[in-house]
């Protein structure tokens, strides 16, 4: 029985820009910290084998204190073997990061876009891999067939896409997936996990996602997936897994509907008690999108609710309200307000966002004009 922590995509040292310059600090040193935990994960559960399926490093960011703090890490866990196939963000090469570091013997790193394997006998398990040696790889790396022991545990740990036929980073099919026939393949460039999948043979894919989240396409709790593989003396498989939670941050993304709010004052209070309703604070990122009807004559103002809300750790607002509350009136309006208003509603429910944005303002900016008001008030 092998007992294996899989992990992908850390993407070390990301430089976070949509982040200020302190806050982007923060999360570096918390992707390192996510490190540490790591290593003190396998210690303690005791793995036989941590396998790393791409990205660990962003390569072009990458500084000698964190090589220095992986490569330290490892040295910590002799007992655990360390297999790691390069990413796109990672490539293995001449020039690659991992020929700039010397790693302790428990380190496996493959260096070939050819599928090789590593035999672990004391485990009955081999681990086939593959590396990109750039940042594209254009063909599928289970084209060809894989001749296998099947009396052993075949594991196989790759970087790769397998969501879009886009010829860039290593396509995957679901069909290369099946007819590659591993008991389990442990996958890396999906940030975000959708769980551990069955294969019509008996064996399992997954990808674990990334340790910590770096934006709001990254949301939920990440973490990295533990397994128990066996196989009995017929070949048969045993396979039981868990998902550990892990990042200190949570992104999130979430609409709220503000329609009928009179004032910024009251948008601000109902942001603030939704804020409060889903429980988050200084561990979560939200990015929020306003949506519902407002009144033509009210401004919504972003940049002020997010100043006056310091509860989390970062927050994005964005406004996709419609000015068309209480619309009837103006829809019923005789004058040159309502024929305005008319020719203007079309591409207010536009199904573009620019064009919806667009006609939101003209309409603010026409009705202020129509009622003799200043635009400028509007600014
Ligand atoms: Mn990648």
């Amino acid at each position: 029985m092998i007992k294996l922590i899989h992990t992908a995509d850390l993407h070390l040292d990301s430089p976070f820009s949509m982040l200020d310059l302190q806050k982007s600090e923060i999360r570096r040193q918390e992707m390192r910290d996510s490190f540490e935990a790591l290593i003190n994960l396998v210690y303690t559960t005791r793995s036989d084998m941590l396998l790393i399926a791409g990205d660990l490093f962003e390569s072009s960011y990458v500084t000698h204190e964190t090589l220095n703090m992986v490569k330290n890490g490892f040295a910590r866990i002799p007992d655990c073997r360390i297999v790691i196939t390069p990413g796109n963000h990672d490539p293995a090469g001449e020039n690659g990061i991992y020929n700039k570091i010397d790693f302790s013997e428990n380190v496996y790193i493959f260096t070939s876009e050819d599928i090789s394997y590593l035999d672990f006998p004391e485990l009955n398990c081999r681990v086939y891999g593959y590396a990109f040696t750039s940042q594209s790889y254009e063909k599928s790396p289970l084209c060809n067939e894989i001749p296998k022991d099947k009396s052993k545990i075949n594991i196989l740990v790759c970087h790769g896409d397998t969501a879009t036929a886009i010829p860039r980073h290593a396509p995957i099919s679901k069909n290369d997936l099946e007819r590659a026939d591993f008991d389990y393949i442990a996958l890396g460039h999906y940030h975000n996990t959708d769980g551990v999948h069955e294969l019509s043979n008996g064996g399992y894919f997954a990808y674990s996602g990334c340790l910590e989240g770096r934006g709001f396409d990254e949301i939920g709790e990440k973490g990295v997936i533990t397994a128990r593989i066996d196989k009995d003396e017929k070949g048969k498989t045993a396979f039981s897994h868990k998902f550990v939670p892990f990042s200190k941050r949570i992104y999130h993304t979430r609409s709220l509907d503000i329609t009928g709010c009179d004032s910024s004052a009251a948008i601000l209070a109902k942001i603030n008690e939704f804020i409060k309703s889903e429980g988050f604070d200084d561990h979560d990122a939200l990015k929020l999108v306003l949506e519902g009807m407002l009144s033509p004559s009210l401004r919504v103002f972003p940049q002020y609710y997010k100043e006056q809300i310091n509860t989390l750790f970062s927050l994005k607002i964005t406004d996709n309200t419609l000015p068309l509350f209480e619309s009837a009136q103006l829809m019923s309006d005789p004058s040159i307000k309502g024929a305005f208003f008319d020719k203007i509603r079309p591409l207010l429910e536009s199904g573009n966002a620019e064009e919806r944005e667009t006609a939101a303002l003209a309409l603010r900016y026409g009705l202020v004009a129509l009622s003799g008001g200043e635009t400028s008030d509007l600014n």
